[in-house]
């Protein structure tokens, strides 16, 4: 699963992508290559259980993060062509909007969204006229697709995302060969300014409302100092947050949303040598989760003994939970919860 991070030239994708990726990427500057890195999930369940379970280490779960050239404002069409193929190959978009230095948020927004919309409407004109022909012909499965893509082609006529309607799977299923843009999830990104560090100003303002009408939310961010906390050794960061009058480091907040986008959520493994968080789709099985570490323990799963985070900051320890009755045994059809503590027995 990848996040693109997008937005038009100079808005501080680069600078954002260093603070989420702790600068462990070498960032080629000018190139129209995209960077990519991983950026590590601060979690504050997964520290608490450490704290329970002290392990030798803690392992955070991760999203990749795939940082796209700028879309040159009203720029060339090669030039735009180019980012445009970065964008369709990740899976949730997170558009980042400038609201430092006077710059207006709401035109930029309006503008991005307008370039890809533009970008997917020649992608379904060409699709409709396909699927036609194919459906001329007889072809059941293209009169099914012929249908959506003119329902898409129509939404994008009136400039309205194609993520906005509610597709049903098969539906789904259809759109996502054609790697449409505006289908992607997306989450709003308000660069803002090192003079409102908690996004109350009227561009942030702006970014969030958008968000609220394009049904998805917005994350208030200041890549600049973001990127420095993240280039500062641990001890020191404490003083640095300190000293602006704030506690966690915004990143964490965005790198949670973005695990909110993309559909994730977590579940954790607790040893004496780690404590570990993992990533996998909303409501995946059992044996789905098990095959996020490794595919022998999916496939040769036979049970997840299991209890929820929230037993074991209440209960204290593991024992407690066996004792209390709430260490859970769960077979294969069990639809993994956020929060779940897992043992994994399997045979190979
Ligand atoms: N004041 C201020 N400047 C910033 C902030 N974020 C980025 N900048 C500056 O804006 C300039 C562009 O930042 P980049 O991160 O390279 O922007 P980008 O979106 O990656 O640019 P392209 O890849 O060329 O589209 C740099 O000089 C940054 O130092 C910020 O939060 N505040
Ligand atoms: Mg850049």
């Amino acid at each position: 699963m990848e996040c693109g991070l997008i937005g038009l030239q100079g808005v501080g994708k680069t600078t954002l992508f260093q603070a989420l990726t702790a600068h462990a990427v070498p960032i080629q500057i000018g190139s129209m290559k995209p960077n990519v890195g991983i950026a590590p999930l601060p979690d504050p369940r997964l520290e608490r259980i450490a704290e329970l379970i002290p392990p030798e280490k803690i392992i955070p779960a991760t999203v990749q993060v795939v940082d796209i050239p700028g879309v040159p404002n009203g720029g060339g069409a090669s030039a735009l062509n180019q980012v445009l193929v970065h964008i369709r190959n990740v899976d949730a978009i997170v558009q980042i909007i400038q609201c430092w230095g006077g710059e207006e948020a709401a035109g930029s927004i309006a503008s991005m969204n307008a370039e890809l919309i533009l970008a997917d409407l020649v992608v379904a004109e060409g699709a409709v006229d396909k699927a036609a022909r194919a459906a001329r012909s007889g072809d059941a499965d293209a009169k099914k697709r012929l249908s959506v893509l003119e329902a898409v082609q129509n939404m994008l006529g009136e400039e309205r995302a194609i993520r906005e309607h509610e597709w049903s799977d098969g539906e789904r299923g259809i759109l996502k060969s054609y790697g449409f843009m505006s289908a992607k999830p997306i989450l709003y990104v308000a660069n803002v300014g090192e003079d409102d560090l908690l996004g109350t100003g009227s561009e942030a303002m702006v970014v969030q409302s958008e968000a609220e009408k394009a049904g998805t939310t917005s994350v208030a961010v200041c890549a600049m100092i973001e990127s420095e906390i993240a280039e500062m050794e641990e001890v020191d960061r404490g003083d640095m947050l300190a000293s602006m009058g704030i506690e966690r480091p915004a990143i964490g907040v965005l790198a949670a949303a973005m695990n909110q986008v993309l559909g994730l959520s977590t579940f954790y493994t607790a040893g004496d040598k780690e404590v570990r968080a993992w990533s996998i789709p909303e409501g995946a099985s059992a044996p789905t989760a098990a095959g996020a570490i490794h595919s022998d323990i999916e496939r040769g799963f036979i049970r997840a003994e299991c209890y929820h985070c929230d037993d074991l900051f209440e209960l204290k320890s593991e024992k407690s939970i066996k004792e209390a009755g709430r260490l859970r045994s769960e077979g294969k059809g069990y639809s993994m919860q956020d929060g779940d503590v897992v043992h994994f027995l399997f045979n190979v």
